[in-house]
């Protein structure tokens, strides 16, 4: 399925990434198929156990595509069993400040960057190369994206960016416009949150790590890949499904 390394996502074209919340095989793979360049298995707010992982990321691979795992919020044991289970890369929600940046990359990076646990599995496998190589190259070929939702983290972007073993930081709109409107809104239309993502931008590129973001409709995806986000993930598949639905049935006169 190939890596996802972060110096191609610096200086690669906008990479859009499918946002699953339902993995079953057959959704994975229908999302891979559509041409999204990797997919997300979302184990924050989608249905992603670790069964689930491990049956899409082959679906995505099945389709040639690399998955991601979105963790959950209660600390980061999946991290490496999604690596293990050949995940491209991980990315952890509600990361506030560098120590919970340098926790993550702890538990996800090898030595000496980091104290992640040797037992690649199918990570190994996907990666053809010796374990030897695998445990030099692992660090550079797996994501580890940290997200930035907060105004604790907008504050310490610079120092979270810091964070070495840290691939990039990936932007959630929706908690950040939440946080932003001191919970009087969810909008990423808001202009604070519109305000805060050239800054966002601008950090990653004096780090020389990629700026990630999610985007909840096709007109904002593209406004994210104008401003410079270099991954720009879409979705969630049940938002298509029902979209597609409810079109449908407009379609025939019934909404
Ligand atoms: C957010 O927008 O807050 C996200 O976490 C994207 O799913
Ligand atoms: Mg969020």
């Amino acid at each position: 399925p190939g890596a996802l390394g972060a110096a191609a996502l610096v200086n690669g074209a906008p990479h859009f990434n499918g946002w699953v919340q339902a993995p079953s095989a057959l959704v994975v793979e229908t999302i891979a198929r559509a041409g999204f360049a990797s997919v997300t298995l979302d184990a924050q707010h989608g249905f992603a156990t670790f069964d689930r992982i491990v049956e899409g990321i082959a679906a995505a691979a099945l389709a040639g595509r690399p998955a991601l795992v979105r963790l959950p919020l209660d600390g980061f044991s999946l991290a490496a069993q999604a690596l293990d289970a050949g995940a491209a890369g991980v990315i952890a929600p509600m990361i506030d400040d560098a120590a919970m940046a340098r926790a993550f990359v702890a538990a996800v990076k090898f030595p000496p960057i980091g104290r992640r646990s040797w037992g690649p599995n199918r990570g190994l496998s996907f990666s053809g190369l010796s374990r030897d190589g695998y445990l030099a190259e692992a660090n550079r070929r797996t994501l580890a994206l940290a997200m930035i939702e907060t105004v604790e983290a907008l504050a310490a972007l610079d120092d979270i960016l810091a964070v070495e073993g840290l691939d990039g930081v990936l932007i959630g709109p929706n908690d950040l416009s939440v946080a932003l409107s001191g919970g009087a809104a969810v909008d990423p239309a808001l202009p604070a949150v519109v305000k805060a993502l050239d800054a966002i931008v601008a950090a990653a590129r004096r780090a020389k790590k990629p700026a990630a973001i999610f985007a909840n409709t096709p007109t904002l995806a593209a406004d994210y890949a104008a401003r410079g986000f270099s991954l720009v993930c879409l979705g969630p598949d049940l938002a298509f499904l029902q979209q597609g639905a409810a079109r449908a049935l407009a379609d025939v006169g019934e909404a």
